[in-house]
């Protein structure tokens, strides 16, 4: 049997059967009373947890971001594992496809003016099957989010770090190219990680960028957006909708603008969950490889950020 401690999101109990079903030999340990653990599995944890276990010698990360892990006061040479998909992929997908459909089809405006027994003869404008769709992030989310939405016959461009060559999509990489990226998109969905370069990334310039009364989807991380310029394009009507799951500050602080700004929805960081029986597969499978001599994906580069 090997030792893991978990600290932060769910309970021990609910790790613990999700290891079970899947026949790994892992026993579950909450952070107060864990005996000397090797491996850990981590959401956000707290000033001193690292302290305290310093027989770990991996951590893996609850979700597929890792800022929590990179911000806390761990030491930089213990090796972080991240989620890859771990079913969380097809969930983004789905979010992006809602939201992206929801505001080029109208879906919202349509709805209410059929129930208030109004213009019906709204419903005859064409759909916009010929927007532009664009995906800042091509990772393991944002490869899934372009799967999804390729069969619904939108223009597709997508932008990353590195060069990627992705069917159907014109790509983009690298920061000088995120103008020629952004210009004239009508919806964006953004799947990027938080790191020092992605930070503040989409301000008031990059806001103009887009088409008029465009979308913005983010679902990556809240320090993408520059608050404030954010606000300022919808309130010009330059920017038709923002659907944000992700926040600088999580829960949103009750009176945020955010929550009662109308062209602005809101989800509280649900785009994709973590599932326990995948995820418990992912780890013991993970461990497995490692007990094995064997290296691992989803190593988090320190340098990169992600
Ligand atoms: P990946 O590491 O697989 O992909 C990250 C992508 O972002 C890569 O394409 C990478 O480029 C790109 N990227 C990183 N930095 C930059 C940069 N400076 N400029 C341009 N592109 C950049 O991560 P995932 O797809 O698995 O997850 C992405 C993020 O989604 C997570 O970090 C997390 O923040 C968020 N997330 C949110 C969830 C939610 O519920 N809201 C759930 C799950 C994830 P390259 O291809 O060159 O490496
Ligand atoms: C993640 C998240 O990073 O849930 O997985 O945001």
């Amino acid at each position: 049997m090997l030792d893991l401690v978990v600290v932060g999101g769910y309970a021990a109990a609910e790790w613990q059967a999700g290891f079970d079903a899947c026949g790994a030999p892992i026993r579950v340990h909450d952070a107060d009373t864990a005996p000397p653990c090797r491996y850990a599995l981590a959401w956000a944890p707290p000033a001193g947890f690292f302290a305290s276990h310093p027989t770990l010698e991996v951590v893996f990360s609850m979700g597929a971001g890792v800022e929590h892990l990179l911000a806390s006061d761990m030491p930089r040479d213990l090796p972080i594992i991240r989620l890859e998909d771990a079913g969380m992929a097809p969930q983004m997908a789905g979010y992006a496809v809602w939201g992206v459909l929801r505001h080029l089809r109208n879906f919202d405006t349509l709805a209410a003016a059929a129930g208030a027994g109004g213009d019906w003869g709204a419903w005859r404008s064409p759909p916009a099957t010929d927007a532009r769709v664009g995906v800042m992030g091509l990772g393991v989310m944002g490869q899934a989010v372009l799967a999804a939405l390729a069969p619904l016959g939108f223009a597709l461009r997508g932008w990353s770090r590195t060069p990627r060559d992705i069917a159907g999509v014109e790509c983009h990489a690298g920061r000088a190219t995120l103008d020629r990226f952004l210009d004239g998109l009508d919806a964006l969905v953004c799947v990027l990680p938080h790191t020092p370069d992605t930070t503040d990334l989409l301000d008031a310039a990059r806001f103009a960028r887009l088409a008029p009364g465009a979308l913005v989807l983010n679902a990556g991380r809240g320090s993408l957006i520059v608050d404030a310029d954010l606000i300022a394009a919808l309130d010009s009507g330059h920017l038709g909708a923002a659907l944000l799951d992700v926040f600088r500050e999580e829960p949103l602080p009750a009176g945020h603008v955010y929550l009662r700004h109308p062209r602005v929805t809101v989800t509280p960081h649900i785009a994709a969950r973590t599932q326990i029986p995948l995820t418990a597969r992912q780890v013991a499978v993970k461990i497995a490889q490692i007990e094995a001599g064997q290296s691992v994906s989803g190593r988090v580069d320190r340098a990169r950020g992600y």
